[in-house]
């Protein structure tokens, strides 16, 4: 029987974007299922991922399936880093050849994972948007651009870690330029923007462009959502 995957996805989510944007770039035969947060449909929790959170796989999933019916037992994964690096293993595209820049690639959305991410959610949401937490995230990226191999940016391939890091960079650009995240600080985006214009981060600006035009990024966003 013909099969396809499943992902179980939310257009605002910049996790679930990581998973849409793997299988976009290794042209997998997926579907999107989208999951309201505000009002998940009550199967959703109990049969497809207990965490309740998206983004959830069902890896080839007979073309007839029901979404909200899996079969019991099937198996779906949830987590995008889990997602990202399954979807590399199972179609090609997205896995470098040379083992050195997999690695290098590797440990700069590891770096991205564990210093930048974390900042920027600091500085939006945790203070309420008071904007007291931005010198806080400059540091973050300040550490993070070291991590950004030597020609890889030039480089027109892109691998999993791009798909990682995408959607968390490419929001940060585009919806400060929207001011859409809920900062309490008049023109919190703009100074965002105005702070990540400095000569120091002109690598990373050079890397958030070259994400934002990968069809597998701009085909699976709506920035007015
Ligand atoms: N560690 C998870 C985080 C996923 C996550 O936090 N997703 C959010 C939306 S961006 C979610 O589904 N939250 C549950 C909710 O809003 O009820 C992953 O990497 O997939």
């Amino acid at each position: 029987m013909a099969k396809r995957s499943i992902l179980y996805s939310a257009d605002v989510c910049p996790y679930a974007h990581r998973a849409r944007v793997a299988l976009k770039a290794t042209g997998a035969d997926f579907e999107i299922v989208e999951i309201n947060l505000k009002d998940k449909p009550e199967w959703y929790q109990p049969k497809i991922n207990p965490a309740s959170k998206v983004p959830a796989l069902w890896y080839d999933a007979p073309k007839d399936a029901d979404p909200s019916s899996p079969p019991e037992g099937t198996f779906i994964l949830p987590e995008s880093s889990l997602i990202v690096d399954f979807v590399q293993s199972e179609y090609p595209g997205l896995a470098f050849e040379d083992p050195i820049k997999r690695a290098k690639s590797a440990l700069m959305a590891l770096q991205w994972e564990n210093t930048v991410n974390p900042a920027w959610f600091k500085y939006t949401m945790s203070d309420g948007g008071k904007g007291e937490k931005l010198d806080d995230f400059l540091e973050a990226v300040r550490k993070f651009v070291p991590f950004i191999p030597d020609g890889y940016v030039e480089s027109p391939e892109f691998g999993a870690a791009d798909a990682s890091i995408a959607p968390f960079l490419t929001r940060i650009f585009e919806l400060s330029k929207r001011n859409a995240y809920p900062w309490t600080v008049e023109n919190s985006g703009q100074i965002v923007l105005d702070a990540l214009s400095a000569p120091e981060f002109e690598k990373l600006r050079a890397y958030a462009d070259k994400l934002a035009k990968w069809n597998a990024v701009s085909s699976t966003v709506d920035w007015g959502k």
